[in-house]
């Protein structure tokens, strides 16, 4: 069976791992994004040949934008979010002019991906990302003060939080908050305490049917000229996929997403499969879901969470925590296989180790912590590959 696309997510110039650093982990693909447009402003042609030709000179591809972040007014449908929208099919119209195939993209509200600890330290020495329901509490309750924050979460954790918060010092209660409103990753949005409650504060009239709602008009506004240019939308999910801070989520379920890519159907319209954001929630069957949405995926981002069952999780080793790599691993490579084209995948996220223990690179984008986890998933790939 045929092997997917390595590759590696880059940030940019100022990335503290370089493309020659990609390089080397044997990545023939970089993913990366023009970070520093502002969200919602249309990118130039001109600037998206030049990071293009940046990438090839240093011997690697540009396989997939991640990602064109999806303007806040336009999740809302509220303020000018019809020139947002046109920003955004202009933004794809350029891409494809050159020549770029894929672009990925997320839904979530306010925030992408939120963790409580960027920083947790593993038996071994090395460090991994973690999410703790009681430290979530604990902002929402007595940083943030969220009135509605005592309604959402159980009883048991809201006392596991109050006493986590009573041994806080202020410089604890600091770092914290930071984390949470670090609007990762690429940081195109990090917030202050007062910009992230009036932030909230828009979705209060918007429950997950309005939000979906919202989603699916933006789909029937790009799709088409999606299609029309070939560039592929490849939604990614909700991380952590359930609700939090009382904001809708919309893409987190098997049926979430069979619901997106209903309307509009097209083969333009699919999804990144990322088992780490998907593989957190138990009735998330990732085999499953990889035949269910065969013809939709488009990128792929792989890792592997373990959670306690009690709504927490940390950020395991790639080949160990909850996902079934194996099976999903294999299934992957049927589809891609049936493909003429090699659907791009990337390790998402690795452990701090060694010399990344020392460098301030961004969260979850080691260096030596993901050219581990790519190093395992080839050798997973390789044994698939020869099994038959
Ligand atoms: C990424 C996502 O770092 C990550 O977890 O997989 O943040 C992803 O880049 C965005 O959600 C895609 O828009
Ligand atoms: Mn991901």
């Amino acid at each position: 069976m045929k092997a997917l696309q390595e590759t590696m997510r880059w940030f940019g110039p100022s990335d503290v791992v370089s493309l020659s650093d990609i390089r080397q982990t044997g990545a023939t693909g970089v993913v990366t994004a023009l970070h520093e447009i502002p969200n919602g402003e249309i990118w130039p042609t001109k600037a998206i040949l030049e990071r293009k030709q940046l990438i090839k000179e240093a011997g690697l591809s540009w396989s997939v934008v991640e990602s064109i972040p999806v303007h806040e007014d336009i999740k809302l449908r509220r303020g000018n979010y019809k020139v947002y929208i046109e920003n955004y099919i202009q933004s794809i119209i350029n891409l494809a002019a050159s020549g770029i195939e894929v672009i990925c993209y997320n839904f979530m509200p306010v925030l992408d991906w939120t963790r409580t600890d960027l920083n947790y330290e593993l038996p071994d020495g090395g460090s991994a990302l973690r999410f703790e329901l009681r430290k979530l509490a604990a902002f929402d309750r007595y940083i943030l003060k969220r009135p509605a924050a005592s309604e959402d979460y159980p009883a048991e954790i809201l006392k596991l939080a109050e006493a986590y918060y009573q041994k806080l010092d202020l410089s604890g209660q600091e770092d914290l908050a930071s984390t949470v409103l670090a609007g990762l990753p690429g940081a195109e949005e990090a917030y202050s305490l007062k910009d992230f409650q009036s932030a909230l504060d828009a979705y209060c009239e918007i429950n997950a049917d309005q939000l979906r709602e919202n989603l699916r008009l933006f789909l029937e506004s790009i799709i088409p000229v999606a299609e029309a240019h070939r560039i592929k939308m490849a939604i990614h999910p909700d991380d952590p996929p359930f609700p939090i801070l009382g904001l809708p989520r919309v893409v987190s379920t098997s049926n979430d997403i069979a619901s997106i890519l209903a309307h509009p159907k097209s083969d333009y319209n699919g999804i990144t499969f990322c088992t780490g954001s998907f593989g957190v929630r138990k009735d998330n069957d990732l085999p499953g879901m990889v035949e269910r949405f065969k013809d939709s995926i488009h990128f792929i981002h792989l890792r592997s969470t373990k959670a306690d069952g009690e709504g927490n999780f940390y950020e395991a080793n790639h080949l160990q925590g909850d996902v079934p790599m194996f099976e999903v691993m294999k299934r992957l490579m049927k589809i891609n296989s049936a493909r003429s084209a090699t659907i791009p995948m990337r390790p998402d996220h690795g452990h701090r180790l060694l010399d990344d223990l020392g460098k301030q690179s961004n969260p979850g984008y080691s260096a030596i912590g993901r050219l581990k986890g790519l190093a395992e998933l080839r050798g997973l790939m390789h044994a698939i590959g020869h099994q038959d």
